[in-house]
């Protein structure tokens, strides 16, 4: 069975279905082909979860594809200048100097960072950790600490596991309360809902509300029925007095969950000093409000806490994550319809494997970096990554593998990060650009073109607000004239490199192995493989393997994890279970319905309750309690803060001309006020400082913002000397993360980068 379908008498054309990897909401695409030539990308109407949806990014793809800036094959660079080089030649080189470095220094003198691509990319989720463990290092950092870490940690201290996150049923609640998100530009986060807007829009409709928490009057906040401005940074202390309204109205109403909760007298506690008259000035919110939408909250028939990228990325992202989902649980909201449940991923994950009902939970700081930052799921905060390439000694980080990731544009004080960069002894770079980042590599491998991989989102599908999988062929063939290699192969083979087996491996056979492990894996004790034994009637892990293995590469892996997943098994709804067979069937994807209750069987802590105020949090609250009055507060200086626009996706798609043409997006949003004060008109340019550095940017005066606050978007500026990305270059634009500090949150790591104190004057 295909997924092609002839469209018309015109023998050439083709029409192919696959779902866009380019950010969390996997919309269905519809593609026209003829022959390799891509005609036409629009969004497919039969797609069971998209139903249409598109943004303007999805149908650029072909542009992306196309890029004439893209790395076709391997380079290496030679006197300060990129040549094309073959794969072996560049993997021989690479095999070489890491080789030689971790001779000389050890293991951990290479650093390892993957950037966001690799969670929407099906090579990334099965080959990247073969990458992360060959190299035995511990400097393994990822963008997660420039993003949703505090909510990983705060998730899984409280359910179990590291995605151990509820997702806001939004096509059932009544009430959704959201902060530091706008899905009307980002299309949703950590909250997978293709056409977020248009389930938005359908709340309001039905009756339900919409209440948006943001410093900026957003194009969410504009179409919901409520924006508070809040001061960022502070969401802590106004989740917080939301508790102490509930609590002391006795709103509290644990529901179905009763049984499950452990530690609500101790919030109670902690929330008492936190009255929302306490927290009104720190916040920017009326005591009034306050109390009102704590009421709110309590008398919706069904409603929703949802909190994102703004309440992430601030001095206290782990305390807002978890608070979001402590409001969730003591309104009773937590785990039923219209509430935050959790997905039953179909192709399973951390919160359908082992038993069912507790487990071994998180632990964190199981060693330390150099400089004493503790490993949170494995990794070291990025933030620290420039002290640990620049700090000489022992365990210092000589050379660096970056996979699909920018962290020159994307982490902050980004100054500093190119400088690292620049000083290391070896840098390889899996990317299709040499950009902020890549330009410094010695090796820049390229990855091939996003309609010649196939596609599921496996990560994403796990926080979905329904249970929905679709699986996507290659749509294109490798371009063999300039040695177009699969990604998972590049991986494969540098993991190869890792674990000491040099260049000249056999990546069939490499993967080949790596398949029967994962069968081996599933079929013993501990495995998952009873579900689909029970119906193939296979015999021996041996014909296992053969019944899968009529695929390769990352599409067998995801046919095991399907077959071995929660509906493996034969059920009414798949007679024959869930297997890549089933999926391939169904080109416009499976959906088995909205979210159903999971507890207690979701729980993976080692108590098999709900910890609603585990001891890290706990002891967190003293640094929150501290900063209660902001002593570095001044009349002179703004707070900044990010935004995105829908055109835009994080570092890497300036480079498409129809996304960038038009009104210059990387402006200053200044209020009139401030912009008074300082006497910066509109369209002028001003220099923004902070402690770390300053910029040069665009004034654009606006009311949008709150008073005291500016907002810049990340992931411009791509001016450095040696970035290939013609189109990006040509816009005038700027790097917000020159300006921001690197500091954490404390019990993530993850980077502080909104509400961060700088200065604006004329340039
Ligand atoms: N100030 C500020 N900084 C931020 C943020 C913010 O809100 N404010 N947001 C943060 C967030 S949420 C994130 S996720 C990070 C992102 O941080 P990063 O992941 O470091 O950066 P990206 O811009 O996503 O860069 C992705 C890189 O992968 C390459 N790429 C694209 N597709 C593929 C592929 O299929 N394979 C490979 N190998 N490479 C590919 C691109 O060319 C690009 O170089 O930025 C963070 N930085
Ligand atoms: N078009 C587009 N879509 C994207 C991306 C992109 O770059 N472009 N990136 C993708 C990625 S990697 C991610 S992680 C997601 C992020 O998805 P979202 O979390 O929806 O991110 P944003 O659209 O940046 O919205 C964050 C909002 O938080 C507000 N904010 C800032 N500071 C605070 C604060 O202290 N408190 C509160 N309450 N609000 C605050 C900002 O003003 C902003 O409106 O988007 C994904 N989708
Ligand atoms: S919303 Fe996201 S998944 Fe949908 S088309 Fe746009 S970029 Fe692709
Ligand atoms: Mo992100």
């Amino acid at each position: 069975m295909s997924s092609t379908e002839l469209e018309s008498p015109d023998t050439d054309a083709s029409v192919h279905y696959r779902t866009c990897p380019l950010c969390e909401a996997t919309c269905g695409l519809e593609i026209t082909l003829k022959g390799q030539d891509v005609q036409r990308i629009r969004g497919d109407r039969d797609d069971v979860f998209s139903k249409g949806f598109i943004c303007p990014k999805g149908s650029t793809i072909k542009d992306l594809d196309a890029d004439p800036n893209r790395v076709q094959r391997p380079l290496i660079k030679e006197g300060g200048v990129f040549r094309e080089a073959t794969w072996d030649e560049a993997f021989a080189l690479i095999d070489e100097r890491l080789g030689d470095i971790r001779q000389r220094h050890g293991n951990n003198a290479v650093g390892i960072y993957v950037g966001n691509p690799n969670a929407h990319s099906l090579s990334g989720a099965f080959y990247l950790p073969d990458v992360l463990r060959s190299f035995r290092t511990k400097n393994l950092f990822s963008a997660s600490t420039v993003d949703q870490m505090p909510k990983q940690v705060s998730g899984g201290l409280m359910f179990g596991t590291a995605l151990s996150i509820p997702v806001p049923d939004v096509d059932h609640t009544d009430y959704l309360l959201m902060l530091g998100a706008n899905p009307y530009e980002s299309n949703g986060s950590l909250f997978t809902a293709p056409d977020l807007p248009g389930r938005l829009v359908a709340l309001r409709a039905r009756g339900g509300r919409l209440v948006v928490v943001d410093p900026r009057r957003s194009k969410t906040a504009q179409h919901a029925d409520e924006h508070l401005a809040i001061l960022p940074g502070s969401d802590s202390y106004w989740l917080f007095a939301l508790l102490h309204v509930l609590f002391a109205e006795e709103l509290v109403d644990l529901g179905h969950m009763e049984d499950w909760v452990e530690g609500l007298d101790t919030v109670r506690r902690l929330s008492l000093e936190f009255s929302p008259e306490t927290v009104a000035v720190r916040c920017g919110i009326d005591a009034d409000t306050t109390r009102r939408i704590a009421r709110e909250l309590a008398s919706a028939p069904t409603a929703v806490v949802y909190g994102r990228i703004g309440t992430c990325t601030q001095e206290f992202g782990t305390l807002s994550s978890w608070l979001v989902d402590v409001l969730n649980t003591v309104t009773g909201n937590l785990d039923r319809r219209g509430g935050a449940m959790f997905t039953t991923p179909l192709a399973g994950g951390p919160t359908t494997r082992g038993t069912s009902g507790s487990g071994r939970g998180v632990r964190f700081g199981r060693w330390t970096s150099r400089d004493g930052s503790p490993e949170v799921y494995g990794e070291y905060p990025v933030a620290t990554l420039p002290s640990e390439i620049e700090t000489p000694g022992e365990g210092q980080i000589r050379a660096m593998i970056v996979i699909g990731g920018n962290p020159v544009s994307s982490n902050p004080d980004s100054t500093r990060v190119a400088r690292a960069f620049e000083s290391l002894d070896f840098h390889v770079s899996v990317d299709m650009y040499v950009n902020e980042t890549s330009r410094h590599a010695d090796v820049i491998l390229p990855t091939n073109r996003i309609l010649t991989k196939s596609h599921y989102d496996m990560s994403l599908y796990r926080l979905a607000t329904r249970n929905v999988a679709n699986w996507s062929p290659a749509v294109l063939a490798l371009n063999e004239s300039i040695d177009e290699r699969q990604e998972w192969e590049t991986l494969l083979r540098l993991a190869a490199l890792g674990d000491g087996l040099g260049t000249d491996v056999d990546v069939v056979a490499l993967d080949d192995a790596k398949a029967r492990k994962l069968c081996e894996l599933a079929w013993g004790p501990q495995g998952d493989a009873a579900t689909d034994v029970a119906h193939t009637k296979k015999k021996s892990v041996e014909d296992w393997y053969q019944a899968v293995s009529v695929r390769r590469g990352p599409d067998r892996l995801l046919d095991i994890s399907l077959r071995t997943g929660p509906y493996g098994a034969p059920s009414e709804v798949l007679p024959d279970g869930l297997s890549l067979d089933v999926l391939e069937a169904n080109p416009h994807g499976i959906d088995l319905g909205p979210l159903q209750p999971r507890l207690p069987e979701v729980l993976r802590t080692p108590s098999g309750r709900i910890e609603l105020a585990p001891e890290l949090l706990v002891d967190d609250v003293e640094r929150l309690r501290s900063r209660l009055v902001d002593v570095s507060a001044d009349s002179t200086s703004l707070l900044l803060v990010g935004r995105r626009h829908v055109r835009s996706n994080n570092s890497w798609m300036h480079n498409v001309r129809v996304l960038v043409k038009g009104k210059n997006r990387c402006t200053l949003h200044v209020h009139p006020d401030d912009a008074d004060r300082v006497s910066v008109r509109d369209g002028e340019h001003a220099v923004l400082e902070s402690s770390v550095g300053s910029i040069v940017v665009r004034v654009e005066v606006t009311d949008a913002v709150m008073r005291g606050v500016v907002s810049l978007p990340h992931g411009w500026g791509q001016h450095d000397e040696g970035v290939v990305l013609d189109v990006a270059r040509s816009v005038e634009s700027a790097n917000t993360n020159a300006v921001i500090p690197a500091r954490v949150d404390v019990p993530s790591g993850n980077a502080i980068l909104t509400g961060v104190r700088v200065t604006l004057r004329r340039s």
